[in-house]
């Protein structure tokens, strides 16, 4: 069993692709320390990434790993756990692949409570493909594609995922090392659909494109948007204006998908060898 961070990944494919000072590999380090942490054991853990900058996590891991499409990634997962349960599953995803493309299989996954960790590497911008603007871009930020300043409302993911039925929610930044190395942990324990949104950075497009080159003044400026859960409550809806709460921000048990197919399976096979056996 690997104990170390270093012993879940392929060193060989280091060094990464990630522009220098991207958030991506933070927390790709991260989940790396969640798993050595847990003692999970590689060839009972898989990792499984979507397309774009962010999607690259998957082929980093030393284990049995998927560079899927675009937004599909949650599927590719789902289909795993259901003919492999006992596998443990974690989702890579961009802000764009889980909630713009893939929002639809998104909020469907969170509805079923299958048990799976969706890390979102939320850079709210869409990375890989030049900057282009994201359902998570805020407003009046620039993009390649809004270059007079965004004008659509974007979505809250961690509330997204709290509507649509998760079971485990949490919020970071990439800034909080220990808290996404926490957060991952709790969200792998948990039995059921898990999200950790993490708010992290990405200084070539978002940061070019809205005066926050320095990847370390864009870590700090993402990390002072942010108010922890413990302090949001004495917060005033004034103080609360342009802040972003983070923490663990939901936790639920509820019935996990996998375990009552199998269940629901079972039961089928007993009556009808109940019904054979009485003719
Ligand atoms: C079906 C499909 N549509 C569009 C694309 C192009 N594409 C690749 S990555 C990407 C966006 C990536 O943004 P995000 O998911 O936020 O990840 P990041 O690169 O920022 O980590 C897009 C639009 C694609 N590969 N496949
Ligand atoms: S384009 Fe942005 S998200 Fe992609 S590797 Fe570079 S800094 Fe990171």
């Amino acid at each position: 069993m690997a104990s170390e961070p270093r012993e879940y990944l392929r060193i060989e494919r280091l060094p990464h692709v990630w522009c220098p000072g991207c958030g991506h590999g933070m927390i790709t380090h991260a989940l790396a320390c969640a798993m050595a942490e847990l003692e999970l054991d590689p060839k009972q853990t898989a990792v499984i990434g979507g397309i774009g900058c962010s999607g690259r996590t998957a082929f980093l891991f030393d284990m049995d790993s998927m560079h899927t499409t675009h937004g599909r990634a949650v599927v590719f997962a789902t289909g795993l756990k259901l003919v492999r349960p006992a596998l443990t599953i974690v989702l890579a995803l961009g802000d764009g692949d889980a909630i713009g493309i893939g929002g639809n299989h998104f909020i469907h996954a969170c509805r079923r409570n299958l048990d799976l960790t969706a890390i979102i590497y939320n850079n709210a911008i869409y990375g890989q493909t030049g900057g282009q603007v994201a359902p998570t871009t805020p407003p009046a930020k620039k993009s390649t594609t809004s270059p007079y300043g965004n004008l659509e409302h974007p979505f809250d993911i961690a509330r997204l995922a709290i509507a649509a039925g998760a079971t485990y929610v949490a919020r970071t930044t990439s800034f909080d090392f220990a808290d996404m190395v926490k957060f991952i942990k709790r969200g792998i324990q948990h039995k059921g659909f898990s999200v950790i949104e993490v708010l992290t950075h990405c200084p070539t497009y978002y940061g070019r494109l809205n005066d926050l080159r320095d990847p370390y003044e864009m870590l700090h400026t993402i990390k002072e948007q942010t108010v922890p859960i413990e302090e949001w409550d004495q917060l005033s809806e004034e103080e609360r204006a342009g802040k972003i709460v983070i923490g663990e921000l939901h936790r639920q048990v509820r019935p996990e998908f996998v375990e009552s197919y199998y269940r629901l399976i079972a039961q089928m096979q007993r009556l009808q060898e109940n019904s054979v056996d009485g003719h």
